[in-house]
Order: structure tokens, then sequence, then C-alpha cells
């Protein structure tokens, strides 16, 4: 009761204070403000609340002389902050309430956020978890990255295809971000370096850089959960300089400067939107040196002249964090900055260096692996790669002492690459400079271990660590999904989202008939409202009765959406064979975006645009399959996607997917998993219990036995008839109103190479989605594994992830925040 009324007039307070921000920041009378103008000025009500406690944080964290981890991220996919926000500061109601007040719909105003898209998928997805646990942890922390101009691309469908548009979430203002123009920095490169003898003797080392921009930074407060810490996040925005180019023949030249003037500012233009495969681009190069030259200015900055300390303890106040190899020139720009410009000595400097990063791998697809041209390399940053050779020379030294006359152990270790095109290998770099390594899942960093990084592994047998990802309940589950969130609260009691181990009390709940009968009207909900949309923007019919059996995930080959589409193919020649042999309905979902310049992943989203055509307008089918690509997969659609979906697909070949993070919030969200035994959904098994999980196709060690024996998938497609009527309907055009070569490159790369062994797990697969359509339709058996489910997720919170990493990693500590100190 008194918390209601207390609520009451905290609603209150909001209208009031949503009005002054409508007059005095937006400018506008209530009559003449459009929709947006009516989120930005709740933005701004809600931003007002959530600066309290942004600056108490500050003022707290510089106070105390604690550890600060700087989380080095070329990406952070937020996805919208407002709800978020509202969540974290348990104002949800209050919010609902004032706006109420005011005759206008908290959601369609929420619904108005354009999402800062400012990654590709899940590392980037990652550190936004990450930065959410650490404020709820009480970690003082800050994310340092780029602030794209445009962030990932829109994705529209035309004729079946992909088709690319910017972004441009910048374009009716950002209401979170403060612009922090006195802490700007200058970056350079190019340019030449000149050796020189000091007054004291030493052998110095000057770098005339040829160019240099300003880097100008964003700043995000991002509020834990029900807590008064912020923990920040810093992007940087480039600019150009007023002497930007040194050149003196562009003195008085106009164009020519006006020209440069752009050109330092296409360095934050755009996110590159590959993932897992390398761009070799030079302006690629140029956003990581930019990011690390700024991030380390500020650290040293809040280090020297703000703390007031001495740099030889930077170790003391700082723990970094390379978010994969994209930052890990850091490790050379610190040597840099202490060798070069601060006069430590190497070995010291070196030591304080190795002492500080930490590096976090996500891939072990070799083509993946970063890896710079040395003539780009050193043009871009010439005295960068004199200390790489040094790094490298002093490294592989001792590499020879421990390995003698291994001249192949040498060659494999080197920083560089040797060859007609010699190259600089970012990750060897990184492992180097790191005081630990760490893998994202069990299987991955035993991998890592086996493969990838065998011979750093062998080296400093206790460099390279696990630490299972996690993703945060607070968007995942309390965000995303209300209507649950409400379920689990009414059984267990409230503070389960700050602390989810405590879901583990929802298990006894799978008894009860009661509560499992809620429990499906909580996804129902989300089924009929999706279906709903989707008759209304796509004009389909969707049966909210269906299995809804949902693949979302960047689209790649390794991650096998076409095994999922030659199992819709097979479900459909099932159908009009004999239409009674199906009785599990099912709506079968996909959406993802494929890299722009990847041309087989660009044409299964046109195998799965067009199979979708034809199944969906095939009467014989009778509406029990349906098939739905949904364009512009993104966070704010995943929030929608994850509630509603039955069945998770997680079926990449074993021992490709790092982790996977999709898996785990699919689950968070009672989904049943179909999937092998990759990445984290090893763990997701152990967690959930195996009678829960949908398990198929080959093992990681069994993979490598094929591929050694000689894989030959035509031989499959040879014996298996119902296979071969599968691919064979590809091929002869059935999806391609009769064009037989739309589809021949993905059905012949399937016949005559598989590089991801879809034919060898095709029959398992199949027949262990029968499994799960005769689980489906045992209701109550359903429910209860869901259920289950749910209650044995809590290990897969990034507040144990984070914990973990403050533990093994970045020895801290949380400090309290209090308001009014
Ligand atoms: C590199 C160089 C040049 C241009 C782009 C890139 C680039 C960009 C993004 C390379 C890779 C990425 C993203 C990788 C990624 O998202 N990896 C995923 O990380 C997740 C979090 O750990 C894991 O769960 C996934 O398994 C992994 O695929």
């Amino acid at each position: 009761m008194q918390e209601n009324k207390g609520g009451r007039s905290e609603a209150a307070a909001i209208k009031k204070a949503f009005a002054k921000n409508l007059y005095h920041n937006i400018g506008k009378p209530f009559m003449a403000a459009t929709p947006e103008d009516f989120f930005n000025a709740l933005a701004y009500t809600v931003r007002s609340l959530l600066l309290d406690k942004f600056i108490h944080s500050v003022e707290t964290y510089l106070k105390k002389e604690t550890r600060v981890v700087a989380y080095f991220s070329a990406e952070f996919l937020e996805g919208p902050h407002l709800v978020n926000n509202m969540l974290n500061l348990g104002v949800v109601e209050q919010v609902r309430e004032a706006m109420e007040m005011l005759g206008l719909d908290v959601d369609t105003l929420v619904n108005l956020e354009v999402e800062p898209g400012l990654g590709n998928g899940g590392l980037g997805r990652l550190a936004a978890c990450y930065l959410d646990s650490l404020a709820t942890l009480r970690i003082p922390a800050i994310g340092y990255g780029l602030r794209y101009e445009h962030g990932m691309f829109e994705q529209r469908i035309e004729d079946g295809w992909q088709v690319e548009y910017s972004d441009n979430w910048l374009h009716f203002g950002n209401p979170w971000e403060l612009y922090r123009p006195e802490r700007t920095f200058r970056v350079r490169y190019g340019g030449f370096t000149e050796h020189y003898t000091d007054a004291a003797g030493n052998f110095r080392v000057r770098w005339r850089p040829g160019m240099e921009v300003k880097g100008v930074p964003h700043d995000t407060p991002i509020l834990g959960y029900r807590v008064n810490n912020c923990v920040l996040l810093r992007l940087w925005r480039a600019e150009a300089t007023k002497g930007f180019d040194f050149q003196d023949f562009n003195q008085g030249d106009f164009y020519g400067a006006v020209e440069s003037k752009v050109q330092a500012e296409n360095i934050t233009k755009v996110l590159y939107p590959n993932d897992q495969s390398q761009a070799g681009k030079r302006l690629r190069l140029e956003q990581q040196y930019f990011l690390v030259s700024c991030a380390l200015q500020d650290l040293i900055h809040m280090h020297v002249h703000m703390k007031g300390l001495d740099l030889a303890e930077l170790h003391k106040s700082i723990a970094a964090q390379l978010n994969d190899t994209h930052p890990s020139l850091a490790i050379v720009e610190l040597m840099r900055l202490l060798v070069d410009e601060h006069h430590m000595g190497w070995d010291r400097s070196w030591t304080i260096v190795r002492s500080i990063f930490s590096y976090t791998n996500h891939t072990l697809l070799p083509e993946a692996l970063e890896k710079w041209p040395v003539s780009l390399f050193q043009g871009l940053l010439p005295r960068h790669y004199e200390i790489l050779c040094e790094i490298n020379r002093r490294f592989l030294d001792q590499v020879r002492v421990r390995f003698p006359l291994d001249d192949e152990r040498v060659a494999r270790m080197s920083l560089i690459e040797e060859g007609p095109e010699k190259y600089v290998r970012m990750a060897n770099l990184a492992c180097v400079g790191s005081s630990h390594i760490n893998g994202v899942a069990r299987l991955h960093t035993q991998l890592l271990k086996k493969l990838v990084l065998k011979d750093f592994h062998r080296y400093w047998p206790d460099r390279i660590i696990n630490i299972t990802n996690g993703v945060t309940p607070r968007r995942w589950i309390g965000v995303a999904n209300p209507g649950l969130t409400a379920l689990i609260t009414e059984a267990i009691g409230e503070g389960w989202l700050g602390d989810l181990d405590r879901l583990k009390k929802l298990e006894p709940f799978a008894e009860d008939a009661a509560f499992r009968d809620k429990w499906c009207q909580v996804k129902r909900r989300h089924k009929e409202e999706v279906a709903a949309l989707a008759r209304e923007r796509f004009d389909i019919i969707l049966d909210p009765d269906s299995l809804f059996d949902v693949q979302v995930k960047r689209i790649h080959e390794y991650k096998r959406q076409h095994l999922n589409v030659l199992h819709v193919i097979s479900l459909y020649l099932r159908l009009k064979n004999d239409l009674a042999s199906v009785k599990t309905p099912r709506t079968v979902i996909f959406g993802g975006k494929a890299a722009p310049g990847y041309f087989m992943a660009k044409l299964i989203i046109k195998l799965i645009t067009s199979v979708a055509r034809v199944i969906n307008a095939d009467p014989d089918i009778q509406d029990r399959l349906k098939v739905i690509f949904r364009p512009n997969y993104n966070v704010k659609i995943g929030q929608i996607i994850y509630p509603m979906a039955d069945l998770s697909e997680q079926i990449s070949l074993a021992g490709m997917e790092a982790s996977g993070t999709g898996n785990m919030k699919f689950a968070m969200n009672g989904a049943l998993t179909i999937g092998t035994l990759d990445g984290a959904n090893v763990e997701i098994r152990e967690a959930v219990g195996r009678e829960n999980f949908f398990l198929f196709g080959l093992t990681a060690p069994e993979v490598q036995a094929r591929k050694e024996s000689g894989y030959r998938p035509l031989d499959l497609y040879r014996d298996n008839e119902h296979l071969r009527q599968v691919l064979d309907l590809i091929e002869n055009g059935y999806f391609s109103r009769g064009d037989r070569s739309l589809f021949k490159p993905l059905v012949d790369n399937l016949k005559y190479d598989d590089p991801y062994l879809l034919l060898a797990d095709f029959q398992d697969y199949v027949d262990c989605q029968r499994r799960v359509a005769t689980v489906f339709r045992d209701r109550q058996e359903w429910l209860k594994k869901s259920i289950r489910t749910v209650a044995r997720m809590s290990r897969f919170s990034s507040d144990r992830a984070v914990r973990e990493y403050c533990r093994k990693i970045w020895r801290v500590e949380p400090v309290e925040v209090v308001m009014g100190g």
C-alpha cells in the first residue's frame, strides 16, 4: 500500500519532469510535439534520474583508489536504453502511470527508440551485457569503443535477396550521450621515425607523423540493476584537427584541406559489417588504432592528472580487457607511450603492459584470425612496427632458449608471418602481451589449447583460461519478457533478476498444473502478438498453436541455416506425400544478416525466402508448415523473438561456434534447444539436463576424424534417398521458378565439398526434429521441460561470468556508491 502511494507521487513527479523536458529541451508545446519529441522528452526525464546516480558513481570512483576495469571493444551492441534504464531504476510502473495521465502510451514511445547498433552480433552484444553486469556488481569500469556514425546496416529483403541500407541511428539525436569535448585527444598516423641520442646518451626514437586527427569522447552512463552504480561507456568520434595535414603543399589549398577533413572524419563513419572474416582494409586498421590511442591517453590522463599517481603504478589502477584482437594494438601503443613519450625503460614498461592487458578470444575459424599486411601496418604506424619487431625479437629469443633448434615452432609463434607478403599476426601479439587469455566456453577453450593457440599453451601452460559467456537477465528476461518476469516473481519472490541463482527455486513449480497453465499463457500471448504483427505487416497467417521453431543469428555456413532449410524441405516433402504423417504444425522462423560481401550467406537467405514463398503458398500444406524470414534481425527484434520461441536452433557444426549467446537467451525465455555439442551448448545441456535438450550431430572429435579420413558427401547423397530428394528439389529449380542455376553453387558445394558436414548430420537432425515434434504434442511434458530449463539457467547470467573475470583476471572489488554521500 505504502509502495503504491510512493509510486503515485513519483509518477506525478515524472509527469512534471516530462512536461518540463518537452518545454526546455525539445522546445515545443504539447500539441505540436511529434511522437519522437515525446520519446525524447521521456528519455531526458529518465536520463536525469540516471545522471544523479552517474555523478555520484564518478565522484565515488575518483575518490577511492581502486582498480578500474577498462573494457576495450570495437563494438558495443547496446540496443535500446529507455526500458532498460526504467527497469534498472525501478520506475517502470511509475513511468507508465505518468504517461497515462498525459494520455500517452508508454509502449508506443518505447518502441520509437532507434537502437544504437554499434556491433555485428555476439561479440558486440557480449560487451554490452558485461557493462550491465559490471554496473550491477558495483565494479568501477569504463567501456572504450567507437562512436560509429552509421552502425550495422539495415537489412531489407527485395525479391528474396538481402539488400543493405545505411543505418542512421543519430537522425533524431541521441538523448543518452554526454558530449565531452574537453577530453579530446590527438591521434597520429603515418610519417616516419628518427633515431637519435639524447643529452644523457640514451638511444631514443622520435616519431614524425604524417597526419593527425582528434578523438572526441561521447559518454553514455550504464546503470546497474537496482544499485546506485553506473559504469561509463566512452565512445570516440574522429574529428579533423585544424593543422590537419602537415604537408606544406597543402597550405592554402582549400579543397585539399576539406578533403583531408573528410578523410579524418571517415575514421568513425561506419562499422565494418563483417563478422568472422577479415576485411583487410586500411580504414579498419585506422579505426582500431584510433580507439586504442584515445583510450590509453584517456586512462593515463585519469591516472596521472586526475588521481595524481605515478605512471610506474599504472597497472595498479587499470585492468584492461581486449575484446578479441580488434583492440590489441593497445599493447604496442602503451609500450610506445611508456618508452618513447615517458622515457621508461623497456623491461619495466613491458612488465606493466603485460600485467594490464588480458585477451578474450572469440573464434576458432582460421579465416577470422586477424592479420595485417606488414606494408600496410608499417605505412600507417611506422613507430609501432618498430616496437612490434622489438617485442617479437625479444620474445622469439626466449622461445629459442626453451626450444633450441625448433625453427618451425619459432616461425609459428612469431608475431610476423613470413612469405612473399609478410603479415602481422594480431592473435600472437595479443597472446604475448597479455597476462591471461580466455576462451568463451569450455569446449572452445579446450580447442584453443589443442589447436589454434597450441604453441602458446605449451609455452605458458597457465595463461589460457576459460570463462564461459553469459547474458544479462535484466534485458533478456526483465525487459524482453515482462509477463514471464511477473509470473516468476509471483512464484519465487522479488530480487531474482539481480541474483539469478534464486531461479532454482522455480524448479518445483514444474509439477504445479496451475503454474504450468500460466506459463503456457505467457508464451501463448507472445506468439499471438507476433502472429498479429505478421498478419498486419507481412500479410502472413501464423498459427499460435503451432511449434515456433526459431533460428536467429548472423548468417554463416558454419552456423548451418541451410541445414535447417533442408529439414524444412524434408517436412514439406513428407506433407506433400501424406498430410497426416506430420502431426505437429510448425512455424519455422529465420532472422539474421549476411556480411555484404559473403556470397554464400546471401544465397542462403535467398534460399530461405524462396522456400518460404513456395511452401507458404502451397494449398496442399494446409497451414501445417509456415516459413518466415524476419528481416533486419537486431537487439530490438531479438527482444520480441526470444520470448515467443518454442524451439531454439543451435545447430552449428561441432567445434565451430566459440560459445553462442543466443542459445542462452532462448533458454532463459523457456525455449527448448535442438543443438549440437558445440560452444556453450555443451554446458547448457549439462545445466538443464539431457532430458530437456534435443541433441544431435557429430561431436567435435568425430568431426575431426571424419575430415581426416576423407569425407565424401556425395556418398551420403547417393545412399540416402530422402536426402537426395531434398537436394534434387532445390537443384531442379522447384524453389526458383525452374531456374536450375540459381542455387547450383549451394547444392554443388554440399554435394562435392560440404566443408561444414551438413550431409553427415542431416539424418540425425531430421530424426531429432521428429522427437521434438512428438514431445511438443504432449503439452504438459513440454511445459515441464520448459520450466525446468529456465530454473536451471542461472549459470548463464553475465553476472556469473563477470564475477569470474573479476576473480580470475582483473582482481577488482565492488565499490559502494552512496547517494548524497
Ligand atoms: C575483424 C576484422 C575486420 C573487420 C571485422 C572483424 C570482425 C568483426 C566482428 C571479426 C569478428 C567479429 C565478431 C565476432 C563474433 O561476434 N564472435 C562471436 O562472439 C560471441 C561472444 O563471445 C560468441 O558467442 C560467438 O560464438 C562468436 O562467434
